[in-house]
């Protein structure tokens, strides 16, 4: 049975082994399980904290959460009633369609649409589909915003990422290429620090202090390798990649943090944070990545 649609959850099943499963609150992925044509048992390639909650209360800490319309606290006028990382994380998304393809493996389509708690903090009108397709050893998600206002009103305006927390131990990880690249380092102390924006200049970066990168116009591939493993990760129209640990310095700070999590994961989280996709009305943005298990 490829796929099996729970009361929380969306669960698809490979016909060679691999597995993901994909909870209607916040159409977040909280395991992904795959092996690669070197190692074909498939493991566990994502983190969730053993503290995570599962009902709705607050975000996942951890898995795939899809941060939207705005990335960390809000700038934009029209984001000024939202939490951080905005609404799509904390919302209840709706299956709109399953798609089967013994080749490219299995897809399943979320839905959200504005509701009156959403309406109450963001009144613009939109549609979001969120796309999980499960491969061998491969799994992707596209998140397609649409603007559906009928006018020709002022665009919508809006940031996307998506927040993946990619198992691995935190003390050997490296993520590459992000050389020569302009990236904001919002460890600094102070906001004109964190304002002020660095050159990459490591061949690989590492995660082993307190890390919290935001990278721009980066390269759309990135491979994450350690001892035992490499994962790599393409985007199509996430024109930014942030990559976050927060090590026990900022790890131990956060609630439903198992501890020592951050030992055991990297961020890497391609998206569009840096400014905003403007959507005039009737127009659809998509934004999509595929995470392949290399090794
Ligand atoms: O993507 C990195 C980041 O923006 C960090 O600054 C940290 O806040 C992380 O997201 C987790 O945010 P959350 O709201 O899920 O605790």
């Amino acid at each position: 049975m490829p796929v099996d649609v729970q009361p929380d959850r969306v669960v698809l099943k490979h016909p060679k082994g691999a597995s993901a499963e994909i909870l209607f609150y916040g159409a977040t992925v909280i395991s992904w399980k795959s092996g690669s044509s070197a190692n074909p048992e498939a493991a566990e390639r994502l983190f969730v904290s053993s503290k995570a909650a599962f009902d709705g209360s607050k975000p996942v800490r951890g898995g795939i959460p899809v941060v939207f319309p705005c990335f960390g606290a809000p700038t934009h006028p029209e984001h000024s009633k939202l939490s951080q990382h905005g609404f799509a994380r904390s919302e209840k998304w709706i299956l709109e369609n399953i798609v089967m393809d013994n080749e490219a493996g299995v897809s399943v389509r979320f839905a959200l649409e504005p509701t009156a708690t959403i309406q109450a903090k963001f009144e613009r009108p939109f549609h979001l589909s969120y796309v999980v397709t499960l491969a061998e050893h491969q799994l992707s998600t596209a998140l397609h915003v649409k603007n559906t206002a009928l006018s020709s009103t002022s665009p919508l305006e809006f940031q996307a990422l998506l927040h993946n927390y990619i198992r691995a131990p935190s003390n050997e990880v490296l993520v590459s290429p992000l050389q020569a690249l302009s990236y904001y380092d919002k460890t600094e102390a102070t906001e004109e620090l964190r304002s002020t924006p660095k050159v990459e200049t490591r061949a690989s970066v590492d995660v082993k202090t307190f890390t919290d990168s935001v990278y721009e116009n980066a390269r759309g591939k990135y491979e994450i390798a350690w001892p035992s493993g490499t994962l790599e990760v393409r985007a199509h129209n996430f024109k930014d990649v942030v990559v976050w640990n927060p090590q026990k310095e900022a790890g131990s700070k956060i609630g439903d943090m198992e501890d020592g999590g951050w030992e055991r994961y990297i961020c890497v989280e391609p998206g569009y944070v840096r400014g905003f996709v403007k959507l005039d009305a009737g127009q659809t943005w998509i934004g999509q990545q595929a995470l392949t298990v290399l090794n």
